[in-house]
């Protein structure tokens, strides 16, 4: 029996979402998509088969032809239609973030804890990229030694408009880099500072963030949202007695000429292909045996992406280091963390 999937938001994600749904997950039926935009809906819903389209994503959570939703719409839309979602007793995957607001995500996991059940998944997917999972295997099985930094760069070829601004890039893209540092690390942030170097131009300048783990970690992420060569995200993480670095994917190297060429992807989808993939596969996978994957981020991690993502906001503004707010993880969430989040196999 097929998980019969609502899409809602049919944009640049969900159009890759339900590509992905139709094209590499057989578990999973995409039975309707559902947008603001009729059009934008039916063009996806033709290039992937679903059945149906709609415009109220209210209703098409409640059809009883659609067990689970995957939420790709604006980001202020991710609580509210997680909670919906939620109430009718449907697991979600949501795409990140969980809420523009820490007030807002709260609402989503006291929805859990009421209903006693995490039915959210929250789109982090590099927890799935293979890079990251080995580079979190090597740490664990104690092939560096402890953990002393993780260094990050995460890099855009130019910002999405210019509405784009420094406080978009801390709440936009760098809680990539707080969700899957914190699950490569195993621990919580202490601390954020975030810094801006002068570009010439009138671009988005780079923020360049500093944070420190509970643990005594230092952890810095450069986000560079005008980076104009490529989309290029990298990662090493140094311990004691070594270190291991994320490989920059290529499928060809050029030699030719006196020189040796290699592309770099032009945006976050094609880089991380096979973690999208992965992480919706893990999100049907949890559905058919009612076992939420502890690979995947859950609300409480969706919540605490925006707390780091808020301190950093202030953090910048204030031109000083904000103290990162670590409420203690309810029940409901600690069997990912006690269970040492395990490695799950999805193929
Ligand atoms: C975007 O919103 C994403 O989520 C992408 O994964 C990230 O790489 C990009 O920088 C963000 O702007």
């Amino acid at each position: 029996m097929s998980v019969r999937v609502a899409l809602i938001g049919a944009g640049i994600m969900g159009a890759d979402h339900a590509r992905i749904l139709a094209e590499d997950i057989p578990g999973a039926e995409l039975t309707v998509v559902c947008d603001a935009s009729d059009a934008r809906a039916r063009a996806v819903a033709e290039a992937c088969g679903a059945a149906d389209v709609m415009t109220d994503p209210v209703a098409t959570i409640e059809r009883r032809d659609v067990d689970a939703i995957l939420v790709a719409s604006t980001d202020e839309t991710h609580a509210p239609l997680t909670l919906a979602g939620i109430t009718a007793g449907k697991p979600v995957l949501c795409e990140k973030p969980l809420a523009p607001t820490a007030a807002e995500g709260i609402t989503v996991v006291e929805a859990e804890i009421r209903a006693g059940r995490r039915l959210a998944q929250i789109g982090f997917m590099r927890r799935f990229d293979p890079a990251y999972a080995e580079m979190r295997r090597s740490f664990r099985e104690g092939r560096i030694g402890s953990a002393l930094m993780m260094h990050n760069f995460h890099r855009n070829v130019e910002s999405p408009g210019v509405w784009f601004t420094e406080s978009m890039a801390i709440s936009g893209s760098a809680p990539h880099e707080f969700d899957v540092a914190r699950f490569v690390l195993g621990t919580d942030y202490a601390s954020i500072s975030v810094f801006q170097p002068k570009r010439s131009d009138a671009n988005v300048a780079p923020v360049f963030a500093v944070l420190r783990t509970r643990d005594g970690q230092l952890v810095n992420i450069e986000v560079n949202n005008n980076a104009a060569y490529g989309y290029d995200v990298r990662a090493e993480l140094v311990g004691e007695q070594g270190s291991v670095e994320l490989m920059i994917p290529a499928a060809t190297r050029l030699n030719a000429g006196l020189s040796l060429a290699q592309g770099y992807a032009p945006d976050w989808r094609p880089r991380f292909a096979e973690a999208y993939r992965l992480q919706n596969k893990a999100w049907i996978r949890s559905i058919e045996t009612g076992v939420p994957s502890e690979i995947a981020a859950n609300a409480w991690d969706g919540y605490q992406a925006i707390l780091v993502a808020e301190a950093g906001a202030r953090a910048l503004a204030e031109g000083r280091e904000v103290e990162v707010e670590r409420p203690e993880a309810p029940d409901l969430y600690r069997a990912g963390i006690d269970a040492t989040r395990g490695e799950e196999v999805i193929a």
